[in-house]
């Protein structure tokens, strides 16, 4: 394939906020989502401005030869050089996804592939984290809120079809023991109430579910805490905790409450606490790093030096570069951390992101439950699902 025509427009999330769009040589468009809760460490969305990236890419003119996942380096090196750059991340994380992703798509519809072919041997269909319940940045609407970020729905059966529709029975039968009717940014339910109350609720249809469907079913929290953190303690709606209570409290509420995954437990610096938590609960527990590693291949490096994590959230848009994204899952893979492919709170109706889980081999993906935007990557997810499992 030669790259002859790139198009870039400015178009809406799912929260009505500004992001970008790509299409290569007419084929399906790629667009990058937007997060609310965004880590320090995360690259900076666009170079300069949207606009000017949306420009510079409307002017891309460079006749590139592309025939395989690993030319993604032309496409790098061209921006590079046109840009002024020394590295092609300087693009913009949101500019240069949407783009690498608009050329793999056309790639893909140009030699009748999908999408998720084209990137290598690693291929699995993952988990889903499913989130049911918001509370902090993400559901700023309602005071009285939880604390935590996100309360999620892990699903262990071994078809996604069959995760589906576990997830989506938890969903519905936690929103009604909460009598929540309205949701936030990521679809999860909106409610006024105590961590502790959701994680008891969630917890007991936990239960029911593993009945219903025969099958293991965990629960976890995003506690975001980076935006729980101000001035060296941790302010919730009833306590504050100083980061060494904040330990002593995560050590309570795994085992209490059976948790089986947690992310962002601690600021995004606190690589120690991190590692303390995950001797203490390692074993049984997804000890996740978001904030603290914002798909940054060297703040991988050290997590795994430190031994803070066991499993890690990647964001394409934290990063920028499919390539880069490549060498994280395999240093992932070489160090037996869980790899989760996450979404963000403000998404496009792109499916992507399925394709990506499978092709790069993720553990985990994490999109949500409800509302078009998650359901999009879901239903691609199944339909992957049908087309290469027996
Ligand atoms: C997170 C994400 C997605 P945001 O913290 O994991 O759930 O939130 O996209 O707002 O950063
Ligand atoms: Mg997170």
């Amino acid at each position: 394939m030669i790259i002859k025509e790139v198009s870039a427009r400015i178009v809406k999330d799912s929260r009505g906020a500004d992001t970008i769009a790509v299409s290569v040589n007419g084929c399906e468009e790629a667009s990058a989502p937007n997060g609310k809760s965004v880590g320090n460490y995360e690259t900076p969305s666009y170079h300069r401005s949207l606009r000017w990236c949306v420009d510079f890419l409307n002017a891309f003119c460079d006749e590139i030869v592309f025939e395989k996942f690993e030319d993604l380096i032309r496409i790098e090196k061209a921006i590079c050089k046109n840009a002024d750059l020394k590295n092609a991340r300087e693009f913009g994380a949101n500019s240069l996804y949407a783009f690498e992703s608009a050329v793999l798509k056309a790639l893909a519809s140009e030699t009748g592939k999908e999408l998720f072919e084209l990137l290598g041997k690693n291929k699995k269909i993952p988990l889903p984290v499913g989130n049911v319940v918001g509370g902090g940045m993400h559901s700023a609407s309602v005071s009285h809120r939880p604390n935590f970020q996100e309360f999620l729905v892990i699903p262990r059966a071994l078809r996604f079809s069959e995760n589906l529709k576990i997830m989506q029975f938890v969903y519905a039968s936690v929103g009604k023991k909460l009598g929540a009717s309205l949701v936030n940014d990521e679809g999860a339910w909106l409610v006024a109430s105590e961590d502790e109350r959701v994680l008891d609720i969630l917890n007991s249809v936990r239960k029911e579910a593993e009945k219903k469907f025969a099958s293991k079913v965990g629960i976890g929290i995003d506690a975001a805490c980076s935006t729980l953190f101000h001035d060296g303690i941790y302010r919730y709606n009833n306590k504050i905790l100083k980061p060494d209570m904040q330990l002593a409290f995560f050590e309570q509420i795994v085992p209490n409450y059976n948790l089986f995954y947690v992310e962002d437990a601690f600021e995004q610096g606190d690589f120690k606490r991190f590692a303390s938590l995950n001797k203490f609960a390692g074993k049984n527990c997804l000890i996740v790093g978001d904030d603290l590693i914002a798909t940054q291949y060297n703040r991988l490096v050290g997590a795994i030096r430190t031994r803070s994590i066991n499993a890690v959230i990647i964001k394409p848009n934290q990063n920028g570069s499919l390539l880069e994204l490549a060498r994280i899952f395999d240093l992932c893979r070489r160090s037996r951390i869980k790899t989760i492919l996450s979404h963000r709170s403000g998404e496009t109706l792109d499916s992507a992101l399925a394709d990506y889980a499978v092709g790069f081999g993720a553990d985990y993906i994490k999109c949500g439950v409800a509302t078009p935007w998650r359901e999009v990557k879901l239903n691609r997810l199944v339909e992957i699902e049908e087309k290469t499992v027996a």
